[in-house]
């Protein structure tokens, strides 16, 4: 296939165009919006791409091609980092001869995301080069960047996108095989950069210092940073998809449009911000630059801390700059999400709301059951934490409200980090027991269908070793596991719900069922791969 020339491409799919170009070894990664397409997108392309079972996996393989000296590309969501940061935080200390890119999608706005959290605190906590791109050829671009940046440090490098990037299209010019195609991989014996006992992580950590201090000084001379001439009474230093709003609400400014957001070329936005009478950092989420700026010295402008919140646009940017901290008016209300008819989960919400129960609920498609009309669910917190969480309520409530608790988690939360729920479940039992009920609709539909270790297919949708949920809970010593479809008899299975809560023991109710809108393709993947057979 001809990758050179023009594209009409958006942020995802850029970077799985790079990664594709750069001839990339092995992407991996966990699904999460609004990164899931970057994946699929590589695959689609001829890449090598799978899922791993969560985002902290996917960052240890991606390690492991990358300590093999191959290349790798390691995507997730903004909280995805948060289940990585582990890793995340050694692997910033380790010579790593390959290409290790880890890319966080950030969602400011909550789109699609439990919170807000501004994942440029994580190259500084960590001490991982961070590029930020502003658009899909800068996306593409810089993963190329990336690579480079990489192999020359021995470091992994962090590419941060946020939703507009990831789903805007521009036209992105590719360059085809651009990067010198990485050595073939070989492993090469570095216990003492590699293996980060005490001993080793002490130097290993004075070291990556040495190198920020040394990349700090590369991007001052050569890093992806811009300055666009304009007026001298007004200033804008920006980054990401702030930079596109800043040009349309302010095209008389002058801007310095950062590139590399960790670490940042401060000597070279000092002299940005003598040329200019007045000088803003404008960014959408926390204020990052803003508070590294104003902690060298230099004078520069926060945004209003209205502006925080959610995602900017032109709008809100020629607001920043006038310093409107007026009440903006509300967007007009969207059509509120909601599960699809037929869909599996209703069934179930249904029921648990006739019960009365308390609902530790977790993150997919059946969070839906928090809003009209079900309001079955009382807590969410992140994926996993359902079992976690219904555990504590179970060991701090009386015994009747004790007895009313239950955990709800779907089939793919599940492999992700509901395992470890399950075995604190058997190793530390509430005196009440607990109940678990798992909602096995045969995908992970939130994100758009991908597939987990427990369908038994790759992300192509190829077969591979498939575990059966049930075997998994029941060879960690949970005796009661029931296997139901709601939807066929919701009284049995409301019956089935009030007797094991009813019991103090530990009970598994899984809800088998596929998500009505995975049907047809699954049914299709199994027939083709039989045929494969
Ligand atoms: C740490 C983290 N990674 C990824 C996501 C994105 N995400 C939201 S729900 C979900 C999985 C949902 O799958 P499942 O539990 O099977 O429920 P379903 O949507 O199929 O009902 C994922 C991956 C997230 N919210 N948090
Ligand atoms: S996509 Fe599937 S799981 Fe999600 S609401 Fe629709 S039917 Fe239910």
């Amino acid at each position: 296939m001809d990758n050179k020339g023009k594209q009409l491409l958006n942020g995802d799919e850029a970077v799985a165009a790079a990664a594709f170009d750069a001839g990339i070894t092995l992407g991996t990664g966990y699904p999460g919006t609004p990164s899931t397409e970057i994946l699929e997108e590589f695959e689609r392309l001829g890449g090598h791409a799978q899922w791993a079972p969560n985002e902290k996996v996917a960052l240890e393989v991606g390690i492991g091609v990358a300590i093999a000296g191959g290349r790798t590309v390691v995507t997730m969501k903004h909280v995805g980092l948060n289940v990585a940061a582990d890793p995340l935080f050694t692997v910033a200390l380790m010579d790593i001869p390959g290409a290790l890119v880890i890319v966080s999608a950030d969602d400011p706005g909550m789109s699609s995301s439990q919170n807000e959290q501004d994942n440029r605190r994580y190259a500084v906590a960590a001490g991982v080069v961070m590029l930020e791109p502003s658009d899909a050829q800068e996306a593409y671009e810089f993963t190329l960047r990336a690579i480079e940046i990489a192999e020359c440090w021995h470091l992994p490098v962090m590419l941060r996108l946020t939703t507009r990037v990831c789903h805007s299209k521009t036209l992105v010019m590719r360059e085809g095989v651009s990067v010198p195609q990485s050595r073939v991989p070989e492993y090469v014996r570095n216990v003492s950069r590699r293996s980060m006992i005490p001993a080793n992580a002490r130097p290993a950590h004075k070291k990556l210092r040495e190198s920020l201090a040394q990349i700090a000084q590369w991007n001052e001379r050569s890093g992806p940073t811009e300055v666009i001439a304009g007026s001298g009474t007004l200033g804008i230093i920006t980054s990401g998809i702030s930079y596109q709003h800043v040009r349309e609400a302010a095209p008389e400014a002058s801007v310095l449009k950062i590139g590399m957001t960790h670490p940042l070329p401060m000597e070279t936005i000092e002299r940005f911000a003598a040329t200019v009478d007045r000088c803003i950092a404008i960014e959408e989420g926390d204020p990052y630059l803003y508070e590294a700026i104003r902690t060298a010295g230099i004078e520069v402008e926060d945004k209003p801390s209205m502006y925080r919140f959610g995602e900017l646009n032109i709008q809100r940017v020629r607001r920043i700059i006038a310093g409107d901290c007026s009440t903006e008016a509300k967007p007009v209300p969207g059509k509120p999400p909601a599960l699809c008819p037929g869909c599996p989960h209703r069934t179930v919400f249904t029921s648990l709301k006739a019960l009365n129960c308390i609902v530790s609920g977790d993150i997919g498609c059946y969070g839906l059951g928090v809003l009209p009309p079900f309001e079955a669910i009382d807590i969410s917190v992140c994926m996993g934490a359902s079992i976690g969480v219904g555990l504590g309520l179970r060991h701090a409530l009386a015994e009747p409200e004790a007895k009313r608790v239950i955990s709800v988690i779907g089939d793919g939360t599940f492999f992700h980090s509901g395992l470890t729920g399950i075995a604190e479940m058997v190793y530390n039992p509430p005196k009440t027991g607990h109940v678990v009920l798992l909602l096995d609709n045969g995908t992970t539909a939130m994100t758009g269908m991908q597939e987990h270790p427990g369908t038994g297919r790759t992300l192509d949708h190829h077969k591979t070793g498939k575990i059966l949920i049930e075997e998994v809970i029941k060879s960690m010593g949970i005796k009661n596991v029931h296997i139901v479809d709601a939807t066929r008899d919701p009284a049995a299975f409301e019956g089935l719900i009030q007797s094991s809560l009813d019991k103090s023991e530990l009970s598994v109710i899984i809800n088998r069922r596929p998500c009505l809108l995975a049907v047809k393709s699954i049914k299709e993947y199994e027939k083709c791969n039989e045929q494969n057979n």
